[in-house]
C-alpha cells in the first residue's frame, strides 16, 4: 500500500536526537588559526603509508578544480543543518596525486595546533566526503575553517577538521583528539554513535 506524502517529512534528513537549527554555530577545541600571509604559513601534507609524500602549497591547492557540493550537517552536540551548498575540491584531486599503499585502512586528518581526528579510509574517499572552502556562497570564515577545512557529511560533524593541514595514511586505526576523550571511534549519526564510554 502506498503513503501518499503531503510535505517531504524533515525526519528522514533529521537523525535521531538531533534538533534542526538555521545558524551555523561555531564549535571546536582550542583557538581559531588565524593567518598573516596564509600563502607561506599554509599548506596540505599528505604522508603516512604513501609511496612517496606530497605537500601542496596553498597556490597549488587553491589552483584545483573544484565544484559545489550540497548536504546536510549533524554535530555530536544534536545540532543539524540542512541544504549547505558548499564549493569545495574532491578528494580525489588531492589523492589523485599519490599512491596510496595497499595496508593503508584508516585516514587521520590534521588539523591547526595539533588536532586530529580518525575514520576509515572508506569513510575519507567517498564521493560525498571533500574539501571545504566556501559555505553558502561565502568563502569560509575563520571560525568555520579558513582556508580549508573536510567536509565529511555523513558523520558526526566532529570529523569534519577545520584548519586542515594534513592527510595521514595509517594500517591501524588510532584515536584522534576527540575520540581519545570519548567520543566514538566511527561516529554514524544515523546510529547515534556519539559517546563511547565504558
Ligand atoms: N581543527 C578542528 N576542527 C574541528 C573541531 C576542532 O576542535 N578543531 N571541532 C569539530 C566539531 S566538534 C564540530 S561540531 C565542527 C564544528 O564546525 P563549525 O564550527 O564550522 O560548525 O568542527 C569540527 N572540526
Ligand atoms: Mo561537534
Amino acid at each position: 500500500m502506498f503513503f501518499k506524502k503531503t510535505d517531504v517529512p524533515a525526519n528522514d534528513r533529521v537523525p535521531p536526537g538531533q534538533t534542526l537549527t538555521t545558524g551555523f554555530p561555531v564549535l571546536h577545541h582550542g583557538d581559531v588559526a588565524r593567518y598573516k600571509d596564509v600563502r607561506t604559513e599554509w599548506n596540505l601534507r599528505v604522508f603516512g603509508l604513501v609511496e612517496e609524500e606530497l605537500r601542496l602549497s596553498y597556490d597549488e591547492f587553491m589552483a584545483l578544480p573544484r565544484r559545489e557540493f550540497g548536504n546536510d550537517i549533524h554535530c555530536v552536540t544534536t545540532w543539524s543543518k540542512l541544504d549547505n551548498v558548499w564549493e569545495g575540491v574532491a578528494v580525489g584531486e588531492v589523492i589523485g596525486r599519490v599512491r596510496i599503499k595497499p595496508e593503508a585502512k584508516y585516514v587521520m586528518l590534521h588539523a591547526e595546533h595539533g588536532w586530529t581526528t580518525n575514520l576509515p579510509i572508506a569513510d575519507f574517499l567517498r564521493e560525498t566526503t571533500f574539501f571545504g572552502l566556501k559555505h553558502n556562497g561565502a568563502e569560509l570564515t575563520p571560525e568555520h575553517g579558513y582556508p580549508v577545512r573536510m567536509v565529511v557529511p555523513h558523520l558526526y560533524f566532529w570529523k569534519s577538521a577545520k584548519w586542515l593541514r594534513g592527510i595521514e595514511f595509517m594500517a591501524k586505526d588510532k584515536p584522534g583528539f576527540w575520540e581519545r576523550n570519548g567520543y566514538h571511534m566511527y561516529g554514524d549519526p544515523w546510529r547515534e554513535e556519539r559517546y563511547d564510554f565504558d
